[in-house]
């Protein structure tokens, strides 16, 4: 994002999928409804297939399986789009262990189909905005945040919770190099994470979340910018302390905190005001809170000295 010799959002010509390619995968998928149920180990069909949740919907089509699975951000492999057969073979996600600790009742480690074995899964159509103005529209599988929140137990004077990627050199090639400020670290405010938007996905297009995509643990939170969506978390943290995520610290004048989409506020070197969706010729206008202003307008009304949109 902060190398200013390429424009990340940029798709190769060989990348784009022609329309009618990708209604008919829409009807597809809409038949499959639950595609991916009935593998014989329980905790990866957990992961996978289960109840769409109706109410969080698209005024587009999704985004073929194939582009939002093979094009991505994950800089723990690199700065490049092109990084999903290196995540295939360089992330092992199980065994993980996922640490809930900070200000909380009492700190918790537990395996990952542990967790979601506790927590109720749903899918969700979610639009995703990245900074970079690419944007696309995918099914997630996963749990709401506040489930993982109600499990914690957090004390009252926690004000934020903390999201950390897995530090491991071995599996992320890039965690190597010290000049980024590893492991990727996002956080939300307690309000924001107790939104009913923000989400776990642990699934995608019906099936286990790729690892390129983050498994087995990532962020959604659709409102915000793509950046906010830490992948392959290990680690929760409930903390009365806001944090310095891994973009802010890498170029605070151009990421902060607060992250949420705004078409009418520029990015220093940009204009926000429309995007790209993966796949598609055209160029449309980028929505205020990516579309989700009746979810989330509330949280800000009290913040209007902060700086929300970047
Ligand atoms: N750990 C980690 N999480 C990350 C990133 C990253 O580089 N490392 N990139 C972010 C950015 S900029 C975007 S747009 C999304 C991309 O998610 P996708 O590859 O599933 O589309 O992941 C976000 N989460
Ligand atoms: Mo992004």
């Amino acid at each position: 994002m902060l190398i200013k010799r390429r424009r990340g959002w940029e798709l190769p010509e060989s990348a784009a999928t022609p329309e009618a390619v990708y209604l008919n995968r829409r009807a597809l998928l809409a038949g499959m409804g639950m595609a991916g149920i009935g593998l014989a180990l329980p905790s990866l069909a957990r992961a996978q297939g289960a109840p769409r949740n109706e109410r969080y919907k698209l005024d587009r089509p999704l985004t073929p399986e194939k582009l939002a699975t093979t094009y991505n951000n994950f800089y723990e492999f690199g700065d490049s789009k092109n990084i999903w057969q290196m995540a295939q073979s360089s992330l092992k996600t199980r065994p993980w262990t996922v640490k809930i600790d900070g200000m909380v009742e009492k700190p918790i480690e537990i395996g990952v189909d542990d967790l979601l074995a506790k927590m109720p899964l749903e899918e969700r159509l979610y639009r995703h905005r990245c900074v970079e103005t690419w944007s696309m529209n995918v099914p997630y599988t996963g749990f709401a945040l506040s489930a993982l929140i109600d499990l914690a137990k957090p004390l009252s004077g926690a004000k934020y919770v903390v999201m950390r990627t897995l530090a491991d050199p071995r599996m992320f090639p890039k965690q190597r190099e010290f000049y980024y400020p590893w492991p990727y670290t996002e956080g939300l405010t307690m309000a924001e994470a107790r939104n009913e938007l923000s989400f776990i996905a642990t699934g995608l297009y019906g099936k286990a979340l790729p690892a390129q995509n983050g498994a087995p643990l990532r962020l959604a939170t659709p409102w915000k910018y793509g950046f906010k969506h830490v992948k392959s978390i290990n680690h929760f943290e409930f903390s009365d302390k806001r944090p310095v995520s891994f973009w802010e610290k890498m170029g605070p004048d151009e990421y902060g905190f607060w992250a949420n989409v705004n078409p009418n506020v520029a990015h220093p070197r940009w204009s926000q005001a429309t995007e790209k969706p993966l796949g598609s010729e055209e160029r449309i206008p980028t929505l205020m809170y990516n579309g989700y202003t009746e979810f989330v307008a509330a949280l800000y009304t009290d913040l209007q000295g902060e700086k929300l949109y970047k």
